[in-house]
């Protein structure tokens, strides 16, 4: 084929080519028309309609899962790293560092890898998921594993900032949220309103706040030209911005092993079988009380056997699978729809946040016995698994 019919070709089909969330939402992003967008295509996932776990629970709701484990690195953080490392390489930064339980430090690292600037992340010794080990790895990032949790990696974090020439691109990194609020948007877009519930897990508070924002700027349906971001402001503790009606109720849930939000305030010694929201002391815990507050909703716990419960659930009958932490959202909807508390007849989404591949030594841990038959390489061996698993 000519090189000029093969040009054309690759120009034809880029027309229609879905370019990720900074280009889709531009005009309600803080970028403007020119700023190059650095992108792995990250956004537009899937909202599943769970077609057998409501007949299973025998209650009349829909529920919605938003999969985020379908975007580029496997979770729902490509959305903020996307604008943070858009915005980074905008302001000429050529580092950019993170604390993180696993999921933040394997979308920074791509997200650099692809802008050609160096990632540095600090992930607790142990306690991350292999999956999101490979991925630092694989991306290039400059990987510390402390001695320490979480929450000593993001108090260092913003210590070497003000030392070292290095961008922090956790979620007090204000483009992170900027980015994670188009979920909103996504959801609203597809369903045409926002949902009566929408429930997630909660680990340092920032995703809860970016869905509220988001919300509300879609809710609000601003015109273009009037557009005005919603924030949330610390010296009023109020979210700024327009307060349409017909917002959802927002439902946040934590590990019982890792609950600041159930506590009262921060965790000294956090521990839960969902390494990704092992976290006692929130970067955003001001903001998501003022979410809950402000939608009428409320957060919960889950223990361990519960997260894994729901984990099991969500893979087995809808063929969902789902990281640990982003089960809690499932299997916290599940028993407050159960319990009433969730009135049947609504609309519930809920956000699974990262993909089960991220961590399938938990994942093997709880099946290997019930699922997985050793035998003999022969038709007989085989023909009789069949029929006696009928
Ligand atoms: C799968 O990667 O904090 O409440 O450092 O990976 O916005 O923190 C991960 C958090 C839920 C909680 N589900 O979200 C990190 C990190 C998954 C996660 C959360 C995380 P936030």
């Amino acid at each position: 084929m000519p090189s000029s019919t093969h040009n054309w070709n690759i120009i034809m089909s880029n027309a229609n080519r879905y370019t990720g969330l900074v280009d889709r939402y531009r005009d309600r992003l803080p970028v403007s028309a020119t700023t190059r967008a650095i992108s792995l295509g990250e956004g537009n996932t899937p909202l599943i309609k769970l077609e057998n776990i409501p007949r299973i629970i025998g209650k009349d709701v829909e529920i919605y899962v938003k999969y985020e484990g379908l975007n580029p690195t496997g979770s729902f953080k490509d959305r903020g790293m996307t604008m943070a490392v858009t915005k980074a390489v905008e302001e000429g930064s050529k580092a950019i560092i993170c604390a993180s339980t696993g999921n933040t430090s394997a979308a920074a690292a791509a997200y650099a890898a692809r802008a050609g600037i160096k990632a540095f992340v600090l992930i607790p010794e142990g306690k991350i998921a292999m999956g999101k080990m490979a991925q630092a790895m694989m991306y290039g990032a400059i990987t510390m594993q402390i001695r320490g949790n979480f929450d000593d990696g993001m108090r260092l974090v913003k210590e070497v900032a003000d030392q070292a020439p290095v961008t922090i691109v956790n979620s007090i990194n204000p483009y992170r949220l900027q980015g994670q609020k188009t979920i909103a948007y996504e959801i609203v877009e597809a369903l045409g309103r926002a949902p009566d519930y929408h429930c997630l897990p909660v680990g340092n508070a920032g995703n809860i706040t970016a869905h509220w924002m988001g919300y509300t700027e879609a809710v609000a349906n601003q015109p273009k030209d009037q557009f005005e971001q919603v924030i949330y402001d610390a010296e009023t503790d109020q979210f700024t911005g327009p307060k349409p009606a017909g917002l959802p109720i927002m439902v946040g849930y934590q590990a019982s092993g890792a609950a600041p939000f159930l506590r009262g305030g921060p965790v000294a010694n956090p521990e839960t079988v969902a390494t990704a929201i092992r976290i006692g002391n929130p970067q955003s815990f001001n903001h998501a009380k003022a979410v809950v507050r402000d939608s009428n909703g409320w957060f919960d716990e889950l223990q361990d056997s519960e997260i894994l419960e729901a984990q099991r659930l969500l893979s087995m009958y809808e063929g969902v699978f789902v990281e640990p932490a982003s089960a809690a959202s499932i299997g916290g909807a599940i028993r407050d729809i159960k319990a009433g508390k969730i009135a049947e007849g609504s609309v519930i989404v809920c956000t699974v946040t990262g993909n089960g591949l991220k961590d399938p030594d938990t994942a093997i841990k709880q099946c290997s016995d019930a699922v997985m038959l050793t035998i003999d390489a022969t038709m007989n061996d085989v023909k009789t698994s069949i029929l006696s698993n009928m």
